[in-house]
């Protein structure tokens, strides 16, 4: 039996899950967990990449001494959009600016000056967040610019640290926002802006692609498995998609509910009409030839900094049980204002903004929760009516995946809302789409579909069904809240 090994890195937190397929069951063994996180250093926050390469040895190192795995395939994925400049000498130059540094916040408006936003949407078919990587390297420090030679996104940039080979997988390289839907390629326009080259990106490559073995600095000094590493789709909520356990006619949404929720369907041809644009839909290259064509909503990062500064006295499962103790829809709240990003304080920053709209201002944990938790509801819902109207096409059952799908409450929420009825799991949905790209791409799996149906066969999944509201549905009241209190048209 083959030992495959995920490397599932998130914001907050990494992981090395183990996954062994038997008959047509997936098997899942968490090897190794470790905290994730930036730091403010030399001027910006950063991510502490090396601290991940590390714990991914030390999880390696468990596999074999704990685990007494010999040999195994290996594939990795984290977050998008942030990269590593490397020197001549095939070094970093510093440690990774976090896509949540200020540093990019009015740079869409500087970039769109030259070219429009409709010209770069029509080329690339992505969604304009400020964090994007074409922005960041619009404000990347000129002097590192001119000594790097080439530039490598983070779970690529690992696979290099581990492999000494170096790739750009196309998932991934979709959220830089300069790729070419058309051509296939780096758009040669959008790169000058920011003064790169292509050359300075490794050669693109499909999900499943071998990368090779471990080199032997590593596996010299330290008492590891003999691993194969595998390129999968390395895009964290690409991977997340992959292991969504959905089936038959494309009658389906996803939402893979993590530190961000990702609300969208899987299309096999890009939309990047006008309706997309101006609803700011993304396009982002899926493995075997899919298309994730999502919206980024802010998701549990807004939860998980609410735990954070109560000290992590609560658990997420109380925290939700106080939430539903509170009367739901008690303030509307655009979560996706570029305020919540990355305040000081997230509480702080919810109560402001409940106050500048005259709103009754949360004080209690279960009143925060309840609001983020409501308007999180309230932001799926309006999305999934959006999606519908976008493709065409009626959705039938909305797929959680991820750590938030274990929300029950907000689970029957969504359900409610937005009359629809919910499959929720597996919580661990990424790492099974890691899982299975190197369970393809080593033959173990024939197909993409095979996977799914292994994924649903070998998982609780939870169903929720729509329940009669108690009150009239608040969704057309948010509708209007967001025309009077954002900038956006609908
Ligand atoms: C989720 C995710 C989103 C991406 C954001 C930033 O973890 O990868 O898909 O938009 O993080 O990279």
């Amino acid at each position: 039996m083959n030992n495959y090994i995920a490397v599932d890195i998130g914001a907050s937190s990494g992981r090395l899950m183990l996954g062994q397929l038997s008959g047509n069951k997936i098997r899942i063994k968490e090897l190794h967990r470790f905290d994730n996180g930036f730091k403010f250093e030399n001027g910006h926050d950063r991510w502490q990449i090396d601290h991940l390469i590390d714990e991914i040895i030390i999880g390696l190192e468990k596999a074999k001494q704990k685990y007494n795995i010999q040999d195994a395939y290996l594939g990795i994925d984290t977050w998008a959009v942030d990269y590593v400049l490397i020197d001549q000498a095939g070094d970093k130059l510093d440690d990774p600016i976090s896509y949540r540094d200020s540093r990019t916040k009015d740079t869409v408006a500087k970039l769109t000056r030259k070219y429009s936003k409709e010209y770069i949407y029509k080329k690339t078919g992505i969604q304009f967040l400020d964090f994007n990587t074409l922005y960041q390297l619009f404000e990347e420090d000129k002097t590192n610019l001119k000594k790097a030679k080439s530039i490598i996104m983070i779970p690529d940039y690992i696979g290099y640290r581990l492999t000494g080979k170096a790739v750009t997988e196309v998932t991934n390289a979709s959220t830089t926002q300069m790729l070419n839907l058309r051509e296939g390629l780096f758009d040669s326009e959008l790169l000058s802006e920011v003064n790169v080259t292509s050359e300075m990106f490794p050669p693109l490559v499909d999900a499943g692609t071998k990368l090779g073995s471990i080199k032997e600095d590593i596996t010299s000094k330290h008492d590891i498995p003999n691993c194969q590493v595998i390129t999968v789709a390395t895009h964290d909520t690409a991977s997340a998609v992959v292991g969504t356990p959905a089936s038959g006619e494309n009658n389906w949404a996803f939402l893979s509910s993590g530190t961000w929720s990702l609300i969208g369907r899987e299309l096999n041809v890009p939309e990047n009409g006008s309706m997309a644009f101006n609803e700011n839909y993304t396009n982002e290259w899926g493995a075997y030839g899919t298309y994730r064509f999502l919206k980024n909503i802010m998701g549990m990062w807004i939860v998980q900094r609410i735990k954070h500064e109560y000290q992590d006295r609560f658990g997420f499962a109380e925290m939700a049980k106080l939430a539903s103790e509170v009367k739901p829809f008690q303030q509307y709240i655009d979560l996706n204002d570029e305020r919540f990003i990355n305040p000081k304080s997230m509480i702080h920053e919810l109560q402001c903004y409940c106050k500048e709209t005259n709103q009754i201002i949360p004080e209690t944990i279960g009143e925060l929760v309840s609001a983020i938790y409501c308007n999180l509801s309230l932001m799926y819902a309006r999305e999934l009516e959006k999606l519908e109207e976008i493709t065409h096409k009626p959705i039938h059952t909305l797929n959680i995946v991820g750590g938030g799908s274990n929300v029950s409450y907000l689970n029957q929420l969504t359900s409610n809302l937005a009359n629809v009825n919910i499959a929720a799991g597996p919580s661990e949905a990424t790492a099974l789409g890691n899982l299975v790209v190197q369970m393809i791409t080593e033959n173990d799996i024939d197909d993409l579909a095979e996977a799914r149906e292994i994924i649903s066969q070998s998982f609780d999944i939870g169903f929720f069904q729509p329940q009669p509201l108690s009150q009239k549905n608040p969704l057309t009241d948010y509708k209007k809240f967001l025309k009077e209190n954002t900038n956006e048209e609908n």
